[in-house]
């Protein structure tokens, strides 16, 4: 394990850099799509497409837009956006579970591709838009043009389908679906999935073959991550009744945030092709009212999932907890509560950062430096919480959080995620989104350094 330099060097390094961040890309590209990783992720992700597409547009904005149509064209009839579209030339096993654990094919409404059947943090909306700020012209707004309704009709599913307790949130229905798969946020709803870690003789775990499994979730997750697959494929994917009996019901803060600033930026893609804006201003409105009325701990002054089996927040600490500040229209006082909780201890927001933003509370006894969203840094998270804090007037802050991420690619490479303490390179070494959200980084005017 290398450790990361705190600061990058001269121009020549960041020109090397995004050589290799483009390298990475290039790698991954498949026809259509670029996979997260060759090894560990050969097929497509839903919220990875998207952070993805977000730096191609910088260097291949041709791709950006193939990416993200490839992706919507595996929508269901319902307006869902699968988090996983198999690519078919793949050989049986190249990821578990795969295809026939999903059985997509016989689910109502589903595309001709096989798919799964959950969703990830709709952060497309926003991918499109950057896209298109990027590279702005006839064939962006060609594509923009064509992918407003897929857009929309995505948020429709969410709002129509996911919002179970008619306050104006999604729920998500897998851990899987929150992109951070074991996040300690999802270890007292998990504990109550009644699974045994046995089961998992009967199967082939596919990603302990390439990554560490002490850096992995565990047997028993992975046990629990198929029996809630199972309770959800065996009512066909359906959202109805789900309330009742579904095993993982969460409202979860950095899914509902991405799910808020989407409205905001559909408005502002409507305005531009002539369509009406109004709509989702107002939708923008009331799930940013329903993020702090439902999310928000005025006891802890960070938002938190709620559990809706038990309508009880949770109480872990987690990265989870500052993703609101992506939302332009968030209340000062909650603004103000996530900037003191960024800066603690528990995640070292600083403007020169010691250590890289971690994705749990670093002082919790259940942090674990190595186990994948349990502690670990990642970019992805990174840049949204980096967006945040730029949106609200804090570019020293933000110009902190650019440097450490730039730095954590720079001494170790475009790793799927990095130690915490060290900024080792952990997981996949050519992962996608570190690539392209690398190159969206090294492509911002940095702010300015005031010490
Ligand atoms: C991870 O999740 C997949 C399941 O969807 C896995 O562990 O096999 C997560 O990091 C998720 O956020 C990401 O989208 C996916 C592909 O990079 O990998």
């Amino acid at each position: 394990m290398t450790a990361a330099p705190t600061r990058t060097g001269g121009p020549a390094d960041l020109a090397g850099l995004r050589r290799l961040a483009v390298a990475t890309l290039d790698t991954n590209w498949e026809y259509d799509h670029t996979v997260p990783s060759r090894t560990l992720y050969p097929h497509q992700w839903s919220w990875d497409s998207a952070f993805i597409a977000i730096g191609l547009a910088h260097v291949r904005p041709e791709r950006a837009w193939r990416e993200l149509t490839s992706l919507f064209r595996a929508q269901w009839a319902d307006g869902r956006v699968p988090h996983i579209v198999f690519n078919p030339a793949m050989r049986v096993g190249a990821y578990f579970p795969g295809p026939e654990l999903w059985a997509s094919a016989s689910a109502e409404g589903a595309p001709a591709a096989d798919t799964s059947g959950l969703v990830q943090p709709p952060v497309h909306a926003l991918a499109a838009w950057l896209a298109y700020r990027r590279a702005p012209g006839p064939a962006g707004l060609e594509a923009l043009r064509r992918l407003y309704p897929a857009l929309v009709a995505q948020q429709r599913y969410l709002a129509d389908r996911r919002d179970l307790t008619g306050n104006g949130l999604v729920c998500i229905v897998h851990p899987w679906e929150s992109g951070l798969d074991n996040s300690p946020a999802w270890d007292a709803p998990m504990a109550a999935v009644p699974a045994e870690a046995a089961v998992m003789r009967a199967y082939r775990r596919h990603d302990t073959a390439h990554a560490d499994a002490a850096h992995r979730p565990t047997d028993l997750d992975y046990a629990r991550y198929l029996a809630i697959v199972a309770s959800y494929r065996e009512r066909g994917y359906s959202d109805r009744g789900l309330a009742d009996g579904h095993p993982f019901l969460v409202e979860c803060p950095l899914f509902n945030a991405a799910f808020g600033l989407a409205e905001h930026v559909l408005a502002r893609i409507a305005a531009l092709i002539g369509a009406d804006p109004g709509p989702h201003r107002a939708s923008a409105a009331r799930i940013t009212e329903a993020v702090g009325r439902r999310l928000y701990d005025p006891a802890t002054g960070t938002f938190s999932p709620r559990d809706l089996r038990t309508d009880r927040l949770i109480p872990a600490r987690t990265v989870l907890g500052l993703a609101p500040l992506i939302l332009p229209d968030l209340p000062t006082r909650q603004v103000d509560a996530l900037v003191v909780e960024a800066r603690s201890a528990r995640f070292g927001v600083a403007r020169r950062m010691e250590r890289p933003l971690p994705s749990h509370d670093r002082t919790a006894p259940d942090f674990e430096p190595l186990r994948y969203w349990r502690g670990p840094s990642w970019l992805n998270v990174g840049w949204l919480v980096r967006r945040g804090l730029l949106a609200h007037g804090h570019p020293e802050l933000a110009a902190g959080l650019r440097q450490s991420m730039i730095g954590l690619v720079a001494g170790a490479g475009c790793h799927e995620y990095f130690h915490p303490d060290t900024g080792g390179g952990l997981g996949s070494p050519a992962f996608g989104w570190t690539a392209a959200l690398l190159l969206d980084l090294l492509a911002e005017e940095p702010e300015p350094d005031r010490g």
